[in-house]
């Protein structure tokens, strides 16, 4: 399942402002039915000679985004809130399953596999990138 998804996302790449700031294979996961939130993830590319943070993010979707880390304590997986998250320059970070991720709390409409939902990323150095990203559905079945 996860060789179709990287294929499929491959072609999700947007090429921001001046060229530094690269965000490819965007997408998040179907709302869990009865669930609050919903999780969302991406690559973010750095080709900048300057180090850049990701301050916040906010999209039509929810009043509430927020950049979460998963860590593991005592054996156990726990997620908290983090401040931003720092792309080095010439580097970049995954935001995946068990590390950084989007937090979107309490979406507007469910999220539904094969939509897509619209994000806005502000970083430190005043770059904004707007997305479109898609939405996975949470077993193969709902999968095209
Ligand atoms: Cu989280």
């Amino acid at each position: 399942m996860k060789k179709i998804l990287s294929l499929a996302f491959a072609l999700f790449t947007f090429d921001i402002a001046a060229h530094h700031l690269i965000i490819e294979q965007p997408y998040a996961k179907e709302t869990i039915p009865g669930s609050k939130v919903n999780s969302a993830y991406m690559v973010i590319n750095n080709h900048s000679d300057k180090s850049l943070k990701l301050l916040s993010v906010t999209s039509p979707i929810s009043d509430r985004i927020e950049l979460h880390e998963h860590t593991f304590v005592d054996q156990m997986m726990k997620m908290q809130q983090v401040d931003a998250i720092t792309i080095e320059a010439g580097d970049y970070v995954a935001l995946q399953p068990h590390g950084y991720h989007l937090m979107i709390f309490k979406p507007k409409q469910a999220l539904k596999a094969g939509k897509e939902i619209e994000l806005s990323l502000y970083f430190d150095d005043g770059s904004t990138a707007t997305i479109k990203v898609p939405v996975v559905g949470l077993s193969k079945k709902s999968n095209p």
